[in-house]
């Protein structure tokens, strides 16, 4: 386990091993049964290539009115709960007595990317947002504050964990590309992707 700093985002390699990665896949699973993967469709209209749900008091999603935070799935019914397995990753990384109130899932096939963006939907970005790596490995990509400038970029794999905080708390980032069959975790293949993040 090695933990690297690159543009204020503190990336610990491996920190998780195949043993603690299974239990958290099958946290995932659980939340995916209750709340079904969907596409989001931006608010001008174009569907997104990665597929989402959201666990937590609130869930994060975009449609025609644009990008939020919800209470409740699409389908209407109420997120289920954070998997303690993610707390768990928070709590150790983080030391907060606060816990976030969402944890997105993303799921990447083959083609799945997501274009550079900030995370700016939360009230208070005095809270760090931490980012777990599942599966195939993704080419992250991190620039600064600013849309556009200098960008560095490293390949996220699985057990990867990537605490976004402190003054890169509002940087630029996106993934650009999988690379398929890099792992064996899931037996479909992809990647998964889930952010824990304090949201009111
Ligand atoms: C991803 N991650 O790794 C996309 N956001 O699939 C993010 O958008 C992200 O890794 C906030 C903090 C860390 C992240
Ligand atoms: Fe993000």
């Amino acid at each position: 386990m090695t933990v690297l700093r690159l543009r204020g985002f503190e990336i610990h390699k491996g920190l998780l091993d195949r043993a603690e990665q299974l239990v958290l896949l099958d946290g995932v699973r659980a939340v995916v049964k209750a709340a079904p993967f969907f596409r989001p469709v931006t608010p001008g209209g174009q569907k997104m290539s990665v597929r989402m749900t959201s666990a937590g008091k609130y869930g994060w999603y975009s449609d025609a009115e644009g990008y939020r935070y919800a209470p409740t799935h699409p389908n209407g019914t109420p997120w289920p709960a954070i998997p303690d397995a993610a707390l768990a990753i928070w709590d150790r990384l983080t030391g907060l007595e606060r816990h976030p109130e969402c944890c997105l899932i993303n799921y990447y096939d083959s083609d799945a990317r997501m274009g550079m963006h900030q995370d700016r939907d939360e009230a208070d970005f005095r809270w760090p947002v931490v980012s777990v790596s599942l599966g195939d490995e993704g080419l992250f990509r991190i620039g600064g504050q600013k849309r556009g400038g200098k960008t560095d970029s490293i390949w996220l794999q699985s057990g990867d964990v990537v605490v976004m905080g402190g003054e890169a708390r509002l940087h630029h980032h996106g993934i650009d590309r999988i690379r398929a069959g890099s792992s064996k975790l899931l037996p479909k293949g992809g990647r998964i992707n889930l952010t824990l993040r304090v949201v009111e």
